[in-house]
């Protein structure tokens, strides 16, 4: 149905254009179809507003600096942006920004003191209906002093406002965050990946279990995943396996002591529930086949989605290094044995940084396709202009490909642009803080 739809759309613009410039009882010569337009981009800026205590200077750092934590959402037929604004090297930290489209443009709605956050550096929303959304804070990452580290954080609508909670007891380096029933109680459950904790909770994963009252609690028996010394990036709670409860896999950042190779240390495990003990236990670990090839690497995030229509669940895996960062491709065998294909997508800081990625199977072909958020490098953005075919990794028939259709935007260099999926369309917003504090958005639908 859905892709019913957009072939219809794009004939209907097609027939519209067509019958504009040649009427149609007119038997003249054939006259090509107009080429399809490549993109549309609107473009907005939202002034006039002020946050107590925050210069425009630090909206315009902090704004530019969110690029990790800013999202995009539709409730009640509005479009919503959530940025949580920092200044990531000092403080004061930056109250989130929360902007609204009304009447087709973007306004300021409010900015949240509770909502402040030192580095949202990943999120998942929770509830779909209410647009709950939970936040890992790693917090502020001070040029000089302790890190203070930061809280998973709970983000809720209510009416046209937000309310922000902290989940988290101790303030840790939250690097990931993911959510699922892990009790099996109909309740999404929430599982942090710190990096460093100020508690005594020293295990890389803390769960937190959904109340009734929609509170969470902590619960550091469900799922203990002593690693032996292993570090980890990022989380992904996700039902791989067949059974009624998700699998939690631990996507490793750092070195692995139990590898002897260099060039072997990192990989990733898969934690599943065991029912007669009653709690999680890891079930798989791939060990160190060759896909983090490097030692200076690192996981930073983790989606799960049937990329060759087997279906079996793989994984995509974002990594960072070293003047690095790429993606590459598990696939599962159906009985869920992971192993690295050979697809992956690999790029140098002057060529493209992204942070990170979303999978949305944007032509409706069954094959998931992979979109990054960039905000660096010249195969991003170079002289002013926005290069699109860059931001695809595209899906065909399970062979992932870049595309060539030359989407080329000139006279534009946002900060940074998150794709989102707006209606079943392809959005990507760049966005751009000014000195005067004023926040400049363009919204581009590309053609791919
Ligand atoms: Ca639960
Ligand atoms: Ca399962
Ligand atoms: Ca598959
Ligand atoms: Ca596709």
């Amino acid at each position: 149905m859905k892709k019913l739809l957009v072939v219809f759309g794009v004939f209907s613009v097609w027939a519209c254009t067509k019958s504009a410039e040649q009427p149609v009882n007119d038997i003249g010569p054939i006259i090509p179809i107009n080429p399809v337009t490549a993109y549309t981009i609107n473009n907005f800026s939202v002034s006039g507003f002020s946050i107590p205590n925050i210069t425009g200077s630090q909206i315009q750092t902090g704004v530019n600096g969110s690029i990790s934590g800013t999202i995009v959402y539709t409730k009640d037929n509005l479009i919503h942006m959530v940025i949580p604004a920092t200044l990531f090297f000092n403080y004061p930290l930056i109250p989130a920004i929360h902007l609204v489209k009304t009447n087709g443009t973007w306004k300021f709605e409010n900015s949240y003191t509770d909502g402040a956050m030192g580095a949202g550096r990943n999120y998942e929303c929770i509830d779909t209906v209410n647009q709950t959304w939970v936040y890992a804070d790693h917090g502020l990452e001070l040029s000089s002093g302790t890190w203070p580290n930061g809280h998973i954080i709970l983000m809720k609508n209510n009416g046209g406002t937000l309310t922000f909670s902290n989940i988290s007891t101790a303030r840790s380096f939250y690097h990931s965050v993911s959510t699922g029933d892990l009790n099996n109680d109909g309740l999404k459950d929430v599982v942090g990946l710190n990096m460093g904790t100020k508690g005594n909770w020293y295990d890389n994963l803390h769960t937190y279990i959904q109340n009734t009252d929609g509170s969470f609690s902590e619960n550091r028996t469900i799922l203990m995943s002593s690693a032996g010394g292993r570090g980890a990036g990022a989380v992904l709670i996700k039902n791989l396996f067949g059974d009624a409860r998700p699998e939690v896999i631990r996507a490793d950042y750092g070195f692995n002591p139990t590898y002897s190779q260099p060039s072997d240390r990192y990989s990733f495990m898969i934690y599943s529930y065991n029912p007669s003990a009653n709690k999680y236990q890891l079930s798989k670990d791939p060990g160190p086949l060759g896909v983090f090839s490097n030692n200076d690497r690192g996981a930073t995030s983790i989606k799960a989605a049937d990329f060759n229509k087997d279906g079996a669940l793989d994984l995509a895996v974002a990594t960072e290094g070293n003047n690095f960062n790429g993606i590459e491709i598990w696939m599962n065998d159906g009985n869920g044995n992971y192993s690295p294909s050979n697809q992956k997508l690999e790029y140098s800081f002057d060529q493209l940084q992204f942070r990170e990625f979303e999978v949305y199977d944007y032509n409706f072909d069954g094959y998931p396709d992979i979109f990054l958020n960039p905000w660096a490098g010249k195969r991003f953005r170079e002289m002013n202009q926005v290069y699109m075919d860059n931001l695809i990794w595209k899906n065909v028939s399970g062979t992932f490909t870049s595309i060539s259709k030359g989407i080329t935007i000139s006279g534009m260099s946002p900060s940074y642009m998150k794709v989102f999926f707006i209606n079943n369309k392809i959005t990507y917003f760049g966005i751009q803080g000014n000195v005067d504090g004023s926040i400049a958005i363009s919204e581009i639908t590309p053609n791919y």
